[in-house]
């Protein structure tokens, strides 16, 4: 029995060969493995320059490995999915990120957890609160449902 958890964000954008975003996300969850609670899909506007709405979810799964061996495990599955590397925040067919890890924190150059713009993401916030609304976010003392509270609350101010 696996004693650490990982939440994983999920992303896609473009169509692949499952289908449109939302049957990639489905399938990134079946890749995944281990998955202990899956949050629903939601449709997200996209931030940044991309132009196409994404679906989004997050997923909590049980794994005894390493952050780094996960974060690779990630990136393979999304190189199997047709990811096309080096076009930072171009369309992307899945997109995984490691949210958050039950062991605390990591930090090295090429992985930070928590995922660094998690507390300011709706699109990753809101499904990751309907799995772990109670998981208190390292470093910033508040769970996920507060913090998806306080984005909430600063998009809806004019
Ligand atoms: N990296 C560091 N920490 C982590 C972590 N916790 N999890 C490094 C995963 N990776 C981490 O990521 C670049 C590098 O970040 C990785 O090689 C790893 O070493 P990437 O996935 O290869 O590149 P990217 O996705 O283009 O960049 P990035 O920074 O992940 O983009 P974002 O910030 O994820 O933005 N709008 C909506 N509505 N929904 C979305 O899902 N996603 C993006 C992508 C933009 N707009 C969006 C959405
Ligand atoms: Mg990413």
């Amino acid at each position: 029995m696996a004693q650490t958890i990982y939440a994983i964000g999920i992303g896609s954008n473009r169509r692949g060969r499952h289908g449109g975003p939302a049957d990639e996300v489905r399938a990134a969850m079946a890749a995944l493995g281990d998955v202990v609670a899956a949050s629903p899909i939601i449709a997200s506007a996209p931030l940044g320059p991309s132009i196409r709405r994404f679906a989004n979810a997050a997923v909590l799964i049980a794994s005894d490995a390493a952050p780094p061996d996960v974060l690779a495990r990630l990136k393979r599955i999304e190189a199997a999915f047709g990811r096309r590397r080096g076009r930072r925040w171009g369309a992307r067919v899945i997109d995984l990120d490691i949210l958050l890890w039950s062991g605390g924190t990591w930090r090295t150059r090429r992985l930070v957890v928590p995922h660094a713009a998690l507390a300011q993401r709706a699109f990753v916030l809101t499904p990751l609160a309907a799995i772990a609304p109670g998981w208190r976010v390292p470093r910033r003392g508040r769970t996920i449902r507060q913090l998806a509270h306080m984005v909430d609350r600063a998009r809806a101010r004019p």
